[in-house]
């Protein structure tokens, strides 16, 4: 069976969840349940980045000691991701014991081997990014992403990154797949062409205590960013007793995809590769930078600029799965896209309302008017049909390529199109005349636009799992698994179809501001 391993960043707990972190969140729940869909056996890991000069400075702000922030904090994404109905397999949090004594092995390890070595650093420090640069390295006397940095010079631990620079560039060469979208690999290879320092890796306590604790320097904690990245292999058992073979599993046979924000890919593509190379680990399957979710005046969304979007607000405003659909609809993977309430009306009244909603609305309209409620029968096919039968037997394959690929927006317009076809061939045999002159013959356009509908519902349940399981439960409640997507049809004859409520009811937010 093929396996698939998907793992978001592990968010800071400095400040409440956004719609930014969300869509992280949220895309990978979907292309996890997409690759559940295709039969695979499926691992998502999320969870929480705990330690670090941040989250020290945050708690010190409330007056509480860090491990009470980060408890009071970390409830908040994980009621988040409840409400966002993400269906993760494991939340973990860097403050875990197990992840921590992991860390800890890990740096006596690369110590032993002379991987890690001491030194005095002087330069810049950004405590927002929890980054140190080079004065060669700062933009006009600001961290390159514009943040704010100060002048530091102790002593410290550094790990011998710059050691694995022309093995790394040799493999990312040799693994094209590894780093995407591919413009994103042409930027780590172009960083990877000047010379790479090596990474410091610890804090003095003196400075910040809250981390985890070198174990062969008492007095330093380790950086936030070396405890982080580790969560991704501590996460499925690296280094513990009694999980070696949930580790072999997911990590060794399937290797990880890690999706995050283009702002943190030098980390994930530079700094996490090497120590894994020091520590004889193979490399994930691929490292996935995504855009950023943009403001209304096209600037990134972020909590510290304040122009966030709680993402509760939104799914309660516009509807759960509608933001669902609309975030991996409208944003091309790996792109910046801008989340506002127009482009979201548009979206959802073309697609969902008047497109998938009304086909289900009429078709179900229809056989109770006609056939008293129960499924019609599939007659001889016209040209049309054959053409949609055609057409939903090979969507599945359309759409796992298209998911394969990174490409969630393009399975959706490709579902779309589909739905698209049977509307124009709903209108064209228009059923309610038919019915009239001929009633068998209107049954089968009843019949083909229910099971277009089916096959709709059942590769749209990892983006709506909400709507798509009422919508089925309403057309005959067929099976939903991978091989029910290559039979046609499927539901038969004299199934009994459930009456309800607009489904997909357009939006209208300009008459209620
Ligand atoms: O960086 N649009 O955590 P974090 C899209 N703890 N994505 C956005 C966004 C936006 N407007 N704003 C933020 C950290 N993000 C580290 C990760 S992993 C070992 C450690 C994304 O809470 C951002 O790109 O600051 C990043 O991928 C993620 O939110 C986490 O941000």
């Amino acid at each position: 069976m093929n396996r698939f391993y998907i793992t978001t960043p592990i968010y800071y707990v400095n400040d409440k969840p956004h719609l930014g972190t969300a869509y992280c969140t949220l895309t990978a729940d979907i292309l996890n349940r997409y690759h559940r869909l295709f039969g695979e056996e499926c691992y998502f890991l999320t969870g929480t980045d705990e330690h670090g000069q941040k989250v020290q400075q945050a708690a010190e702000k409330r007056g509480l000691t860090p491990q009470q922030h980060c408890d009071e904090m970390v409830v908040n994404f994980q009621n988040a991701w409840t409400d966002l109905n993400v269906d993760y397999s494991q939340f973990i949090r860097t403050t875990s014991a197990f992840h921590k004594k992991v860390v800890q092995d890990c740096l006596q390890k690369l110590y032993d081997k002379g991987e890690i070595y001491e030194d005095t650093y002087e330069g810049w420090y950004s405590v927002s990014e929890e980054i140190f640069y080079t004065e060669k390295e700062l933009v006009n006397g600001k961290s390159p992403t514009g943040r704010e940095v100060t002048k530091i010079a102790e002593k410290n631990y550094f790990f011998r990154m710059s050691k694995y620079q022309q093995k790394l560039i040799d493999y990312i060469e040799a693994n094209p797949r590894f780093i995407l979208p591919e413009f994103r690999k042409n930027e780590v290879l172009g960083f990877l062409r000047k010379p790479l320092n090596d990474l410091c890796i610890s804090r003095p306590k003196a400075r910040l205590s809250w981390g985890i604790e070198i174990p062969f320097a008492k007095d330093y904690v380790t950086y936030v960013w070396f405890d982080a990245l580790l969560n991704y292999a501590t996460g499925v058992g690296l280094g513990q007793d009694g999980r070696e073979a949930e580790w072999s599993k997911w990590w060794r046979e399937t290797r990880p995809v890690h999706l995050l924000g283009k702002d943190i890919l030098t980390t994930h593509s530079v700094y996490w590769p090497t120590m894994l190379m020091a520590l004889d680990i193979p490399l994930p399957k691929h490292i996935f930078a995504h855009g950023w979710i943009l403001n209304r005046d096209n600037a990134k969304m972020s909590k510290s600029e304040g122009s966030v979007v709680s993402p509760k607000d939104a799914a309660d405003l516009i509807g759960l799965d509608n933001l669902r659909y609309v975030l991996t609809r409208d944003v091309h993977l790996g792109n910046d896209a801008p989340f506002a309430l127009d482009l979201v009306e548009s979206r959802v009244n073309s697609e969902l309302a008047n497109n998938l909603g009304n086909l289900l609305s009429r078709s179900s309209n229809l056989v109770e008017k006609f056939f008293a409620g129960k499924k019609p029968a599939f007659q001889v096919d016209d040209s049309t049909s054959a053409e949609i039968r055609t057409q939903c037997l090979a969507l599945p394959g359309v759409v796992k390529k298209e998911i394969e690929d990174f490409r969630p927006s393009f399975a959706l317009e490709q579902i779309i199109g589909v739905l698209t076809l049977a509307n124009k061939y709903m209108e064209e045999k228009a059923p309610w005349k038919l019915a009239k002159e001929n009633l068998e013959a209107a049954g089968h356009v009843l019949a083909v636009t229910l099971e277009v509908l089916r096959v709709a519902g059942v590769l749209l349940i990892p983006v709506m799992p909400g709507k798509c399981d009422e919508l089925l439960k309403r057309i005959g409640n067929p099976p939903r698994d991978w091989a029910s997507l290559s039979k046609w049809p499927l539901v038969p004859a004299d199934a009994t179809l459930v009456k309800g409520e607009p489904l997909f009811p357009r939006l209208d937010f300009a008459s209620k501001t």
